[in-house]
């Protein structure tokens, strides 16, 4: 009677406290069906290098996540920023005129919903806000900066599988 009652117990602990949903800790592992989150800071996030260059202002700088997860980017930061799809195998130079390659249109978020695979941007995205998702739709990897930070380095990657 004891054990029957004491096995009760550790399965109530092994399920948790949480009824109706998962562990936060859960939601971005392999599977694919989470929101991964990317932070946007260019005070907290400072410039780190990455097998692709340096980079700042995107937390993690490199983002694993799975085919069927979405993405978001979150402006934790004073100022507005964008995070814009650049390219799927480097981070583009600037223009020859010196300019960044992120044009202005990435400044209006297309009505469409976007998927990762496609060229994509969060649009401006004001201070304390966050972006729609973007869903992870194809494996590969994603370079992407900021409209107003490119040429400052404020860059990241993103790699799907
Ligand atoms: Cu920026």
């Amino acid at each position: 009677m004891k054990r029957v009652v004491l096995f009760g117990l550790l399965a109530l602990l092994a399920t948790g406290c949480t009824p109706g949903g998962q562990p936060a800790s859960t939601l971005s592992a392999v599977g694919g069906n989470g929101v991964v989150t990317i932070d946007v800071n260019l005070t907290l996030h400072g410039l780190t290098s990455t097998p692709a260059g340096p980079v700042l202002g995107y937390s993690p700088p490199v983002t694993s996540v799975a085919v069927g997860d979405a993405i978001q980017f979150v402006n934790s930061d004073n100022t507005v920023h964008t995070a814009t799809f650049v390219s799927k195998t480097a981070y583009a130079p600037p223009l020859p005129d010196g300019s960044s390659p992120i044009g202005s249109a990435s400044l209006t978020v297309p009505q469409s919903a976007q998927v990762l695979s496609q060229a994509w941007t969060t649009g401006a995205l004001p201070a304390g806000t966050a972006s729609g998702l973007i869903r992870v739709d194809q494996p590969g990897t994603y370079f992407y900066g900021c409209f107003y930070h490119y040429l400052g380095k404020m860059r990241g990657e993103i790699v799907a599988q």
